[in-house]
């Protein structure tokens, strides 16, 4: 048989194989190109991992927090493990309408488009994206149509923006503008971050005691605040606004770092003065402990802190009288303390929560949540991962010396902020580890500990 016959004999065989080859060819490129088409629309989906999406990992217990308080009503644990689900909220229209009031906020400039841009798209596609919680923007100045539309294209939450009133802007009458021009050249001088900044002052006055009273966040019952250029590197699979309302926790955070003391000189005595003034105010439960120090100078604040560029929380708390009354106190006559130092909203808030809130069950470490803000990192473990991160695992003590270098001569704690606030055995030193030895040889005591890092 020749070449030619055999081929011709095998011919409509291979006819059939070749028209089946064409059909697999095309039918996988049609499933490919739907596959590539949906990834780019949905680009969340592409960052899902499959344990997202199979086998969400949850937060453990925190081993080492003491239990003695501990709310019995509420196990914020469980809940995540119940609800760390990618899919859980995507499949209907009654978790949309029984979302908490919840709003993402933002006190911005016009200037600081590209930056509240790239926080935006981070957020929306980590978390937002699925939840279409609204954006509030916050200024003292009018948004430009520009900064309006960008943010509009990010997210397809609803977003608005609002004005600032003056006087919840600009310094208020009684405040001496001479003694507010010393302070700004003398914090400027000793180098205090952005101690120079007279529009430093009114921000921090206005996140301290302001925000949460302004017209369009009446309705709403949380907030999480966002800064520009700042980072989300993890996939949230749970909603942090419900996890708040339902466990009644009044504050999150991720990072707990040392402040620079010399922006709030008086801040600890003023509020040792407005504690002797409303005891009552002081919640039953408070927990000072952690920010007291109890060596060298103790008694005094040990500037610890809630990073609060960082935080999801219960606008009613900020709202409620005792934390109302601490800031009109620190902002008034007598004290001033946000134009004659420059008191930070990060301690006022910390203070606050510790003070009034009633205990640590009422503040949650959001310790899943990678997050950047400027120098400041922190990046979960993959054992404390609740969704896909994509950073590098940053230590425990990482942030401590963010704001104060190790070198400073600002009193130290004695343990790092963050592990204070854990309590328990992460403040347990391994045996023969002696601080103060490590103190007189220069070194800051914060070595050697038991548990180096979450499990
Ligand atoms: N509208 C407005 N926003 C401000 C002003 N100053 C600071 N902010 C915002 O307030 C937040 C904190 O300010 P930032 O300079 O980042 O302070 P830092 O994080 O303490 O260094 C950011 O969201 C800023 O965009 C201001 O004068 N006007
Ligand atoms: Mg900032």
């Amino acid at each position: 048989m020749s070449k030619l016959s055999r081929s011709l004999k095998f011919s409509p065989r291979l006819n059939q194989h070749k028209s089946l080859l064409r059909w697999t060819l095309i039918s996988t490129c049609l499933i490919l190109s739907s596959y590539l088409l949906h990834s780019f629309t949905n680009p969340q989906d592409s960052l899902t991992s499959h344990h997202d999406t199979a086998q969400p990992r949850v937060l453990q217990p925190l081993p080492g927090l003491p239990t003695k308080k501990r709310n019995k009503k509420h196990d914020p644990e469980r809940w995540l493990a119940e609800h760390s689900d990618m899919t859980h909220y995507e499949t209907g229209q009654e978790w949309f309408n029984d979302r908490p009031k919840a709003a993402i906020i933002s006190l911005v400039r016009n200037e600081e488009l590209e930056g509240i841009l790239q926080s935006m798209w981070q957020l929306e596609r980590r978390w937002n994206r699925r939840y279409r919680y609204p954006w509030i923007f916050f200024s003292e100045r009018a948004f430009t149509e520009e900064f309006r539309a960008a943010t509009r294209n990010v997210t397809s939450a609803e977003t608005s923006y609002h004005l600032i009133p003056n006087q919840h802007w600009l310094p208020p009458e009684h405040i001496s503008t001479s003694r507010f021009h010393s302070s700004l050249a003398y914090l400027g001088t000793l180098g205090v971050g952005k101690g120079h900044l007279l529009s430093y002052r009114n921000m921090c006055r206005w996140n301290s005691g302001f925000f949460y009273l302004h017209p369009a966040l009446a309705e709403y019952d949380y907030y999480w605040r966002v800064e520009p250029d700042v980072h989300f590197f993890c996939n949230i699979p749970y909603d942090p606004f419900r996890f708040l309302r339902d466990n009644e926790i009044a504050y999150g955070f991720n990072m707990n770092i040392l402040d620079d003391a010399r922006s709030f000189a008086s801040l600890w005595r003023r509020t040792r003065e407005f504690m002797d003034m409303y005891p009552d105010l002081v919640h039953e439960d408070a927990d000072l402990e952690w920010l007291v120090d109890t060596y060298g100078n103790g008694g005094e604040y040990n500037n610890c802190q809630f990073f609060s560029n960082f935080e999801i929380g219960d606008l009613n708390f900020f709202r409620g009288k005792a934390n109302m009354k601490y800031f009109e106190w620190l902002d008034s006559e007598d004290v001033g303390g946000f134009y004659y130092e420059r008191f930070g909203d990060a301690p006022v808030h910390t203070l606050s929560v510790a003070l009034f809130a009633g205990g640590k069950d009422k503040a949650w470490y959001f310790r899943d949540i990678g997050y950047q803000h400027d120098i400041a990192r922190h990046c979960p473990r993959p054992e404390v991962r609740s969704g896909l991160c994509d950073c590098e695992a940053t230590g425990l003590d990482e942030n401590f010396y963010k704001l104060v270098p190790m070198e400073s001569p600002q009193r130290k704690p004695e343990d790092s902020c963050l592990r204070l606030w854990l309590g328990g055995e992460w403040l347990e030193k391994e045996d023969g580890y002696d601080a103060e030895v490590e103190r007189t040889l220069g070194g800051d005591g914060l070595r050697g500990y038991v548990r180096k890092e979450f499990e």
